[in-house]
């Protein structure tokens, strides 16, 4: 598992070289944004429940048949082991996030999971799709542009000073990108 720094370190061994310039200059960068990755993270955190229950809600609403006798979010064991399934792949996005690095969701999370997901018999087309709708809403959470419209009566915003966080933005989205295409 390697986060920002033990990947410049890694990436610099091998090629025999000392920490140069450009690394250095992305590492001044890391730290300089730190606080913004900090609110990222926590504002992903912070509402991972209601992201995650919203999330499989949305993807059986369009999907039914996922909770008839047949599906794979039957019967509720099922269920519960798809909620948890999609509360662990938004707890790793948020490791990736904070360490500045996919490795952690890479080795952890999503390494195997298409061979287990095809030997349990999961539909990753339903997953990639609750993965897809944890994607806007942690990006909308991010930049606190989430609407009470359809957040409802668990609506919240995080209140963070406002800022650049288009760079941070596109990273957490990249994350969500991997898991979908590792599941494709
Ligand atoms: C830390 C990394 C990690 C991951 C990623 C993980 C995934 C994982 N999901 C599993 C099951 C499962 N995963 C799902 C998920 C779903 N079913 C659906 O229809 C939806 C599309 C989807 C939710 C979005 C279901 C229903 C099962 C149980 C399948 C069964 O037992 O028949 C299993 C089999 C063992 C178990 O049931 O606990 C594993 C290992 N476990 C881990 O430790």
């Amino acid at each position: 598992m390697l986060d920002s720094f033990s990947r410049a370190v890694v990436t610099a061994d091998a090629k025999t070289a000392p920490i140069g310039g450009t690394d250095l200059n992305a590492l001044k960068g890391f730290i300089a944004e730190g606080n913004k990755r900090l609110d990222a993270v926590n504002a992903i955190a912070s509402n991972a429940s209601c992201a995650v229950s919203d999330a499989v809600a949305g993807m059986i609403c369009e999907n039914q048949g996922l909770i008839q006798a047949g599906g794979n979010c039957y019967p509720n064991r099922r269920m519960a082991a798809c909620l948890r399934d999609a509360e662990i792949i938004l707890r790793y996005v948020t490791y990736a996030l904070l360490a500045g690095d996919a490795s952690v969701l890479d080795d952890r999370c999503l390494n195997g999971m298409k061979e287990t997901y095809a030997a349990l018999g999961v539909p990753t087309t339903s997953t990639i799709r609750a993965v897809q709708i944890m994607k806007s809403a942690a990006l909308a959470h991010i930049n606190d542009t989430n609407t009470e419209a359809n957040g409802g009566k668990r609506f919240v915003q995080m209140g963070a000073s406002k800022g650049d966080c288009s760079a941070l933005t596109s990273e957490a989205a990249s994350y969500f990108d991997r898991v979908i295409s590792a599941l494709s």
